[in-house]
């Protein structure tokens, strides 16, 4: 695949290709560790692949094979949360803002693909959590620290984790914080699947072809679907963003419009009451 990179950033790298979008996390030497400023990134890039029409299937991952990400950089983590150097750290104030990049992921309608080589852990396990899938290679680690670290996140990384390996499973991830190898992952259906590292884009690349040979609406469909069960009220927002967009897309809706701005009634008649 023929990356092409754009975009300005520091702790990240956003390229594309073939309807494709790639962003890493590029933060090697502290095994892809977030601070404020990498989720700002990440929450830019993400938006770019989202607003732009050719993208249809987002592949997140980490720099180097040692790590996908292993979660908030404990190195400026301040007492009520994670030091950067904006204005708003200046004022002695930390930031979680890793959890407006989860929600970020899961109303982003398009699949979101985590390629992980290396650890998956702590904070960096839940943003795996929240893609729609993960193609882990052999030397993948999967695990959290909360509670070794103190720290723990009772949004989207127990509960959807609960949802996606079962409540036992769940809580033994939470409670023992083991780390699990990408055969034990994808016993827990935590994984799709696992593939020899030397071969782990290829076959993330392969992945992203087949789901872009599908209904782009189809795909954003399911994925709404179903996040809807699990993020209550939200999702079903998101949900019923969606059935007013088809709805616009509709000659019926566009009669409306049409009406208002040629100042007549609206011809609703012509269109069938469905069983
Ligand atoms: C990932 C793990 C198990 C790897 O161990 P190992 O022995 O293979 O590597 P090493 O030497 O620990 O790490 C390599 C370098 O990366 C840094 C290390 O400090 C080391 O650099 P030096 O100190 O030698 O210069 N590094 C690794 N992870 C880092 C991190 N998270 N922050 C800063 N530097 C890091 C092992 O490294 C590990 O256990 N890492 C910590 C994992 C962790 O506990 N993450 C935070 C969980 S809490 C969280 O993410 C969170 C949340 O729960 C809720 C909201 C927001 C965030």
């Amino acid at each position: 695949v023929e990356w092409q990179r754009s975009g300005e950033y520091a702790d990240i790298i956003y390229e594309t290709a073939e309807g494709i979008a790639k962003i890493t996390i590029n933060r090697p030497e502290r095994h892809n560790a977030f601070r404020p400023q990498t989720l700002f990134e990440l929450q830019d890039a993400f938006n770019a692949a989202r607003d732009d029409s050719r993208v249809g299937v987002i592949i997140f991952t980490g720099a180097g094979d040692k790590a996908f990400c292993s979660g908030g950089d404990q190195k400026i983590r301040g007492d009520d949360g994670y030091i950067g150097d904006d204005a708003v750290a200046r004022q002695g104030i930390g930031r979680l803002n890793v959890l407006d990049l989860q929600v970020q992921i899961r109303r982003l309608p398009k699949p979101v693909i985590c390629m992980v080589a290396g650890y998956a852990i702590g904070g960096g396990h839940v943003l795996h959590v929240c893609c729609d899938l993960t193609v882990a290679a052999d030397n993948a680690r999967f695990g959290q620290t909360g509670p070794k670290v103190g720290s723990f996140d009772g949004g989207y990384g127990s509960w959807l984790l609960a949802q996606t390996v079962g409540l036992k499973k769940a809580r033994e991830i939470w409670y023992l914080c083991r780390q699990y190898s990408a055969e034990e992952a994808r016993e827990m259906g935590l994984v799709n699947t696992v593939v020899p590292l030397e071969r782990l884009e290829d076959e993330t690349v392969a992945w992203a072809r087949e789901m872009l040979e599908k209904s782009p609406l189809a795909l954003r469909m399911v994925k709404g679907a179903i996040n809807t069960v699990s993020d209550g009220a939200a999702g079903m927002q998101q949900f019923a963003g969606d059935a007013t967009m088809l709805y616009y897309m509709s000659e019926e809706a566009q009669e409306g419009r049409e009406a208002f701005k040629e100042k007549r009634r609206p011809e609703f008649e012509r269109f069938p009451r469905r069983p």
